[in-house]
């Protein structure tokens, strides 16, 4: 993968992703900044996140991780955000430093990454947590309907319209909208999560955003090309 963008200049961000993945976020990210960045898209059904060359900038082959020109790396979705937030303030990814707006955006925003997405893991992986699988199934089982009653409690959380809060649009919008996009009967979101249904249907419309969703929609997890 090269470095390179469209006009084959020197991008200022490479996303080590895969499209239906959390590296939509920081790709979501990085439009609504306006900066220059590059996707590599690796092909998880393959197991290359799990790859030595991937492991050594994520020991755990997660995805995604953001790489910046002098080669620093960083992994995890909210390290991600908030290093691109204090690189271009001037964007405004969150409400700004000491607003009330922006405790709210936090809170919800580690709601999200440490009470919902830890979830998936078991939902998608239930051998990582047990060799039995009587034991895997019913942590499937269990996990998911953790998934959905977390859910309702950002669904309360959602003050504004429509997004998060009445201040308007921020990260953490683009956090709650992919989120809410997986391991969810489409069904069962438009009875219980209305708010999140809207919230989500305004992110995936902003006009830098929609080329975004547009890659990472549902059935586009096709293979990469690592
Ligand atoms: N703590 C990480 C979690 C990332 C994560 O779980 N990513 C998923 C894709 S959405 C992944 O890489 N799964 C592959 C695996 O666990 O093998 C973050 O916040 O970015």
């Amino acid at each position: 993968m090269l470095r390179a963008n469209l006009r084959g200049n020197n991008v200022t961000y490479l996303i080590h992703g895969a499209r239906g993945s959390g590296s939509g976020i920081i790709e979501a990210a990085c439009a609504e900044l306006h900066v220059d960045y590059a996707v590599r898209d690796l092909d998880v059904r393959a197991g290359k996140n799990h790859d030595a060359a991937y492991r050594r900038l994520h020991p755990l082959g997660k995805l995604p991780a953001l790489e910046f020109p002098d080669g620093e790396i960083v992994t995890d979705t909210v390290a991600i955000l908030l290093t691109l937030e204090e690189r271009h303030p001037q964007r405004a990814l969150l409400p700004p430093c000491g607003s009330k707006a922006r405790t709210r955006a936090l809170r919800w925003l580690l709601f999200c990454a440490t009470e919902l997405y830890p979830l998936v893991e078991m939902i998608d992986f239930p051998e990582r947590f047990s060799d039995a699988e009587a034991c895997q199934a019913m942590l499937r089982k269990r996990a998911s309907a953790m998934w959905n009653e977390r859910w309702l409690h950002v669904e309360s959380a959602v003050a504004g319209s429509p997004y998060l809060m009445s201040e308007g649009f921020c990260v953490t919008d683009v956090y709650i909208a992919v989120l809410s996009n997986w391991d969810m009967d489409p069904d069962w979101r438009q009875k219980n999560l209305p708010r999140v249904k809207a919230l989500s249907d305004a992110v995936r419309n902003r006009p830098a955003l929609v080329p975004v969703f547009e890659r990472h929609k549902p059935g586009a997890d096709v293979p990469g090309e690592a």
